[in-house]
């Protein structure tokens, strides 16, 4: 089985660490398979081969022998069936990993993206610190849930999964966040995801590339 990501080849410093290939590049060190990249230049994202497997432009995409993918939660979805590793044990297992996989990317992810991006991309705008009070409501409410859901548990379900892997990674982007800070259980939920030697490796491999191909 040939494994392909597609992955940028080059990104400014503040994105280099948190671009999404991290997500499959972190389930692929789990399982232990071998993948190789795609890599994308400057001009390739918009290129009609590329839309052809990616329709927005975006990475990560992905394909293998049978399937060709793009989204990272369907991606995650797909290594998980292929793995050992992180296959869930049975349908019920299975359904509880999709729902936290959606769970991340749909519940989590749009109120952490509101709060953190507009200063990223819009500092000194006044909307931004406008908006800010409201944002950080909306994403303490969800820690919160979830907080009280991982009360008593070590991961999301029965055994670490890719439903780990996508919430870490939404998770991440708060990682010195005072709101993460307020729950103790979850800062310590995601410091044991983050602790694990394949997403080092991930990591790694993705600020490798960026290393390699520093523009001049
Ligand atoms: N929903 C997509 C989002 C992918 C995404 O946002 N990728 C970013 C890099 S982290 C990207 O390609 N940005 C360039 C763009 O949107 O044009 C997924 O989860 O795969």
């Amino acid at each position: 089985m040939t494994i392909t990501i597609s992955a940028f080849a080059w990104v400014p410093d503040f994105a280099q660490g948190n671009v999404k290939d991290l997500r499959p590049r972190w389930a692929l060190e789990e399982a232990g398979l071998p993948y190789e990249v795609h890599l994308l230049g400057p001009d390739d994202a918009d290129g009609p081969a590329y839309r052809a497997w990616q329709p927005f432009g975006q990475v990560p995409a992905y394909r293998d022998d049978e399937v060709e993918l793009f989204e990272s939660g369907a991606i995650l979805l797909r290594i998980a069936e292929l793995s050992e590793v992180l296959r869930p044990a049975d349908r019920a297992e299975a359904g509880r990993v999709e729902a936290w996989v959606f769970a991340a990317l749909n519940s989590v992810e749009p109120k952490i993206d509101n709060l953190v991006l507009p200063p990223l991309f819009h500092l000194g705008e006044a909307w931004v610190e406008g908006q800010r009070p409201h944002a950080e409501a909306l994403v303490d409410k969800r820690l919160k849930g979830l907080a009280d859901w991982l009360n008593g548990r070590d991961w999301l379900t029965g055994r670490f999964s890719v439903a780990d892997i996508m919430m870490a990674t939404v998770l991440r982007a708060i990682k010195d966040h005072d709101l993460l800070a307020q729950h103790p259980n979850l800062a310590a939920y995601l410091a044991r995801c983050l602790s694990r030697p394949a997403f080092a490796r991930a990591l790694e491999a993705q600020l490798e590339t960026f290393r390699a191909h520093e523009p001049v």
